[in-house]
């Protein structure tokens, strides 16, 4: 077989090959070939493919040669009406390695070559079938491991987000159009670049985009939030991520400074994915392990979306500095554990520098326990990645890198604007090529405008198949 790794370069005309279902034994795998020799290919292997009608799927023997190689469903599109916009011919056979290995080499025998990482979704995307956001939302669809995910990535894949864009894009092209007035005619380039709505224009856009870039949902969702749960040593923390998570993760021991290392595990917390982290009990310590363990006890604690605190209530003490600085407003809950062993009421909530935090008292030892903080954390995962579970939101760094650059052109453009009139020559050609920077930006999110270089770095994450 030729190798599977970029070793090739992506060449639109070629026939390519992959197993479009997962590497293991199972029913059914389908291999799919997408490209001009796909039906011959087809053909030759699947001989009942032969004057099938397109989307039709034909029942026949897998043959290489006269080699029987096994026997199953063949169905066949023609471009453009076809996932990747070329002609599209599907194997359905037995998921087996053996039979999956004979049938891709009797592909393989004609001219065709296996595809690249990503290249089945990098054709729907040169042929017009797909934005890049949307093949994007494919794979994140593919990877969704929970609800709230699923719905998100579904969005994308349907264009929410490529149109949140596209729109971005018009309202430059918009305020492009009333600058290049100006340019052909230089008597009124003051007039036309001071005009108060191609300023309020400005403006208005300029506010969008950063609020977009405020958002953190769409990636806390894509990437999973961040729960940590911190405490000193003996609190009950790793008692804790064992009761979340219905299982033996973590050694609980009565020995302070069980915990070291940062232990973590993925939760499904009412549809969205949490990371939920136990990590070493904070205290001074000489012991250089324990030292670093606590250090990132303190990172998890300063990078996480929601907060576990443990505070051991047997101590009676106060809560310190060290731990009241961690807190986030709003996304904080205080566990007081071992409240069996106490004989005291607890408050429902205490305040600490004037803000609430909720507090549920508890014995972790006890099951029933789980239902007493569950609906706390349920509530305040919601409030962290809620907002994705209904817009097209920015879900990767590069679209975020993206309203960044288209943020910073339409800045120097209205710094350009300011000075009309005050120059010795022409501004609105600076302010045009500004505006036309930040189309550009804004285009490249959906690969309506950009380079190859944009698809190479989308599609590389890409598994083969895709
Ligand atoms: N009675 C009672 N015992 C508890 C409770 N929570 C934890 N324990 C016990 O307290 C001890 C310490 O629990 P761990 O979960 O290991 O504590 P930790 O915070 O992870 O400790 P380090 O890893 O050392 O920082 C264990 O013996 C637990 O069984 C509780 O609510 N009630
Ligand atoms: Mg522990």
């Amino acid at each position: 077989m030729p190798p599977m790794n970029g070793t090739f370069d992506y060449i639109a005309g070629d026939t390519i090959v992959a197993l479009a279902t997962a590497p293991v034994a199972a029913g059914v795998a389908i291999i799919r070939i997408s490209g001009p020799e796909a039906w011959s290919v087809g053909e030759s292997i699947c001989s009942a493919l032969k004057g099938a009608s397109v989307r039709r799927a034909v029942w026949g023997k897998f043959k290489f040669g006269s080699e029987e190689l096994d026997e199953g469903l063949a169905m066949g599109f023609r471009a453009p009406a076809s996932f990747t916009g070329e002609d599209v011919v599907e194997l359905h056979g037995h998921g087996g390695k053996a039979v999956v290995q004979a049938v891709l080499e009797a592909v393989l025998a004609h001219v065709v070559r296996m595809a690249l990482p990503g290249e089945f979704s990098r054709r729907a995307v040169l042929n017009g079938k797909m934005d890049l956001t949307a093949a994007e939302g494919l794979a994140d669809l593919i990877a969704a491991q929970t609800d709230v995910q699923r719905r998100q990535a579904l969005r994308q894949l349907d264009g929410a987000l490529g149109e949140r864009f596209e729109g971005w894009r018009t309202a430059v092209m918009h305020l492009l159009a009333q600058v290049e007035a100006a340019i052909d005619f230089p008597d009124e380039e003051l007039e036309v670049l001071s005009a108060p709505a191609l300023t309020k224009g400005m403006h208005q856009l300029m506010g969008t985009l950063q609020d977009a870039l405020g958002e953190q949902a769409g990636a806390r969702v894509r990437d999973g939030i961040a729960m940590a749960i911190v405490g000193k040593p003996n609190a009950g923390k790793s008692t804790l991520l064992n009761l979340l998570t219905g299982r033996d993760v973590a050694i609980v021991s009565d020995i302070a400074g069980t915990t070291r290392d940062v232990v973590t595990s993925m939760l499904d917390i009412g549809g969205f994915p949490v990371t939920l982290a136990d990590t070493a009990g904070m205290r001074a310590t000489k012991d250089v392990i324990e030292a670093e363990g606590v250090r990132r006890a303190r990172l998890q604690a300063q990078r996480a979306d929601v907060l576990v605190l443990v505070v051991d209530s047997t101590l009676g003490e106060e809560l310190g500095p060290d731990f009241a600085e961690l807190l986030l407003p709003g996304r904080t809950l205080i566990i007081m554990s071992k409240a069996d062993r106490v004989d005291m009421d607890f408050p429902p909530q205490i305040t600490v520098d004037g803000v609430e935090y909720p507090v549920v008292a508890v014995n972790l030892t006890e099951a029933e326990a789980f239902g007493r903080i569950l609906p706390v954390l349920s509530r305040m995962v919601a409030a962290v990645g809620g907002e994705a579970s209904e817009s097209a939101l920015l879900t990767r760094q590069r679209h975020k890198q993206a309203v960044e650059e288209a943020l910073k052109a339409l800045g120097q453009a209205l710094k350009g604007m300011a000075r009309a009139g005050t120059d010795d020559g022409s501004v609105a050609e600076l302010v045009a090529q500004d505006l036309r920077d930040a189309a550009a930006a804004i285009g490249s999110v959906t690969g309506r405008t950009g380079s190859e270089d944009v698809l190479d770095v989308v599609f590389s994450t890409f598994c083969i198949g895709k």
